[in-house]
């Protein structure tokens, strides 16, 4: 089953140097390919669409900080059960309870800092890639 989600390096991940660590991850999984990337700061009002659902949380605000912080990269993944699949490179939200072998797992210990987001359904999947790439087809 093809399809396709949106990934963002978080601003982490961008000063670690992990950029390349991490898409190489993901663009060396059989049968997925890269359909689009771009390195970006991202504006407050981007944030606040595409973390919309976490409005009005304790942890709302300081996320936006840190995700305005510094650039993040941005791309469109497309392949075999890329939305499951590139949550399960990733690991749970909190980088101590991701197994190693996962990114957070690998690289994390701060919950806000955890690396890298995927869309996590075939909806959020086609409503952020609106956000990020709306000319993508
Ligand atoms: P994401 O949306 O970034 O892919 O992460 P997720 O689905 O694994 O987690 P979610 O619950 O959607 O949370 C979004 C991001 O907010 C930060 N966060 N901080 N308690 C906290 O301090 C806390 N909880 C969540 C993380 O950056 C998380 O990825
Ligand atoms: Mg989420």
């Amino acid at each position: 089953m093809s399809q396709r989600t949106l990934v963002l390096l978080k601003p982490d991940a961008v000063r670690r140097g992990l950029v390349g660590e991490i898409l190489g991850r993901i663009e060396t999984k059989a049968n997925w390919q890269i359909v689009a990337l771009e390195l970006r700061t991202l504006e407050r009002e981007v944030l606040e669409q595409h973390y919309g659902e976490h409005m009005g949380k304790p942890f709302y605000e300081p996320l936006m900080e840190f995700m305005a912080s510094g650039p993040v990269v941005a791309l469109v993944v497309k392949g075999e059960r890329v939305i499951e699949g590139v949550r399960a490179l990733a690991g749970p939200t909190d980088p101590i309870a991701a197994a190693p072998g996962s990114i957070r797992g690998d690289f994390g210990t701060i919950v806000r800092e955890n690396l890298i987001h995927a869309s996590d359904s075939e909806e959020s999947a086609e409503r952020e890639m609106k956000i990020f790439f709306p000319g993508l087809a």
